[in-house]
């Protein structure tokens, strides 16, 4: 009769949509009727509470709900790993413990993002993020809550690279990178995106140059930059290469005989001036926080 009654718990456990636990290497001490839900206690939506005699206890994967996750556990100290949607960020712990009241610890959950600005929202530390956005599905660095475009702190990345390095992006994104032109031009496409630069010169002190309007046009017309509204908080703006097109020492699109992206040493909007104020090129100067 005992036996029946174990085995229409499990049933019933199987009914219900809890992760399942599981003793590993031990057996499950005892069962505790919780209740249930259904009108005459005979039907569905009952839960179980199992106790396990150590604490090497998996309970397999739990895929995290958006934001905060409900916390909902039937194997005491068992220790499930977390995971999300394919399109969302784990924010937290990827591992949570089942305690005795029936919820998870530290579970902070799965959050589904289009943009950096999203980050501020849910007051999420800076980091690389999985963003659904215009370009597609990308991993992009926010740092309160801006995308970061381009790092360049440590001058031991080279950056003199081809069209095609600049187009796709290189580097490291928790480290020094470039986003890569074709990215930079559909984040930019159709919005009015402001462009924020970050330099911390030598003497340590910070710079801030802002323009609230900052697009990359397509590759075909030479990923084309436009800045408009400029803010001016120091005198390193690069206003003068508004309109121009970007240039690689591989494809050159500046206005003059010379090779100015060769000179430079890195892809930038060089115009006439081959000497523009250019965060890509070489000599590396004094670490800048990076374009955002
Ligand atoms: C869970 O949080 C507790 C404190 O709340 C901490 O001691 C423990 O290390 C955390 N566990 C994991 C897997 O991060
Ligand atoms: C950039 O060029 C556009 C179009 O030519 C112009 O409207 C805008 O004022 C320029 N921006 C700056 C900062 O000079
Ligand atoms: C950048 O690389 C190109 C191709 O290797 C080279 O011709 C050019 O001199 C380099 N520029 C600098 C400033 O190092
Ligand atoms: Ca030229």
């Amino acid at each position: 009769m005992k036996l029946l009654f174990i085995a229409f718990l499990f049933l019933a456990y199987t009914n219900i949509n809890v992760v399942k636990g599981k003793c590993k290497g031990w057996k499950l001490r005892m069962l505790e009727w919780i209740g249930c839900d259904g009108p005459d206690d005979t039907k569905p939506l009952c839960k179980v509470f199992g106790f396990c005699e150590d604490k090497t206890v998996e309970c397999g994967t739990r895929v995290l709900e958006g934001g905060l996750a409900a916390s909902d556990c039937t194997t005491k100290d068992c220790v499930a790993t977390l995971s999300c949607d394919a399109d969302k960020n784990l924010v937290g712990p990827s591992s949570s413990t089942c305690q005795e009241d029936g919820s998870w610890t530290n579970e902070t959950g799965c959050f589904y993002m289009t943009e950096c600005h999203d980050q501020e929202d849910y007051e999420l530390p800076d980091g690389v993020y999985l963003i659904d956005s215009k370009a597609g599905l990308l991993d992009l660095y926010c740092d309160r809550g801006l995308t970061v475009i381009q790092r360049r702190t440590s001058g031991t990345l080279n950056f003199n690279r081809t069209w095609d390095e600049y187009k796709n992006g290189f580097g490291d994104l928790a480290g020094d990178f470039w986003l890569g032109n074709e990215n930079i031009h559909s984040l930019t496409e159709d919005s009015a995106l402001g462009l924020q630069i970050d330099l911390l010169v030598e003497d340590g002190t910070e710079h801030l140059i802002s323009y609230f309007i900052f697009a990359v046009d397509t590759e075909t017309n030479k990923y084309m930059l436009t800045l408009l509204f400029y803010r001016p908080t120091t005198q390193d703006d690069f206003s003068d290469q508004n309109g121009s097109q970007f240039s690689t020492y591989d494809s050159d699109n500046d206005g003059v005989s010379a090779d100015c992206a060769a000179i430079g040493g890195g892809g930038w909007w060089y115009n006439t001036d081959c000497n523009p104020v250019d965060f890509n090129g070489s000599p590396y100067q004094a670490g800048s926080n990076g374009l955002t």
